[in-house]
């Protein structure tokens, strides 16, 4: 498979930002690890990673701007292109010493997502897409799952945070979904979940309070791989909006309408 040169940026990038996270995984209990809000956790790791990403990507490509997870928003000379990325998503699971975390570097230009870079180092998962050019896992073309019943579907879900809400309305959703599905799961990195609907290893995922760095990849992978995604009232609006449902064309479509269903007493 070639990569344009600009994807090989990214997978430079992401596999050197990959092996200083691997180094520090293996050294988890020593790390600085501060408290950004309620369960909200930030490490050394976290930072290196960034400041490793963020040297990279602007070596490789003057002037874009960057949305990144530490650092905010980052302006640049080439007001077309920016950088949305996530240095480690799945933080708690990195310290946790739980191998289920990654690297998401996302390319937007003139506001569309153009290319598309997800590593998770631990298991040397690479996972990429350039639009109109499909996806991949590592050297392998994916494809979303093609099964089309709930009840035969593995749905990946988030569970909303300490101190930011939603919890009334996701214990809704989720009793909705248990009641339809064949099993749920709960991973923790939501770049990663989306990897996982764009590799066909889950039918669907939803998610509630993410950033644009959590989903920013993501929504690439799973699109050039065929898949569908939305924000949670089936329009586009998940960068901001902060919600996401993925899936093949017939899963999204059921989880939207099972999400939102009021909830009959069982
Ligand atoms: P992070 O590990 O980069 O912070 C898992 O539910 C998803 O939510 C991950 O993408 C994770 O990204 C993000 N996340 C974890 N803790 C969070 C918090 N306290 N607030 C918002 N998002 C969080
Ligand atoms: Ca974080
Ligand atoms: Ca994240
Ligand atoms: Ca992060």
């Amino acid at each position: 498979m070639a990569r344009s040169a600009i994807l090989n940026v990214m997978v430079q990038a992401a596999m050197k930002a990959g092996r200083s996270l691997s180094r520090d995984f293996g050294e988890v209990q020593n790390l600085q690890v501060s408290l950004k809000g309620p369960g909200d956790y930030v490490s050394q790791a976290d930072r290196k990673a960034e400041d490793i990403l963020f040297a990279e990507l602007s070596k490789g490509r003057a002037g874009y701007g960057f949305l990144m997870e530490e650092r905010g928003a980052v302006a640049g000379e080439d007001d077309q292109h920016r950088w949305i990325v996530d240095p480690l998503d799945g933080t708690t699971n990195f310290l946790h010493g739980i191998p289920v975390f990654s690297i998401s570097i996302a390319l937007e230009r003139q506001g569309q997502i153009v290319a598309a870079v997800v590593y998770n180092p631990a298991m040397d998962e690479l996972y990429t897409a350039e639009r109109g050019g499909g996806a991949f896992l590592n050297d392998r073309r994916l494809r979303v799952s093609g099964r089309t019943k709930l009840v035969d579907a593995v749905i990946g879900c988030g569970v909303p945070h300490l101190g930011r809400g939603h919890h009334g309305n996701f214990l809704l959703e989720l009793r909705n979904v248990m009641g339809e599905v064949a099993g749920i799961r709960r991973l923790g990195s939501a770049a990663l979940d989306l990897a996982y609907v764009a590799a066909g290893r889950m039918d669907g995922f939803w998610e509630t309070g993410l950033s644009p760095w959590d989903v920013a990849a993501g929504i690439l992978l799973v699109r050039e791989a065929g898949g569908f995604v939305s924000d949670d009232k089936g329009g586009q609006d998940m960068l901001d909006g902060g919600s996401i449902v993925a899936g093949n064309e017939t899963i999204h479509r059921a989880l939207i309408k099972t999400l939102k269903r009021p909830v009959t007493p069982r």
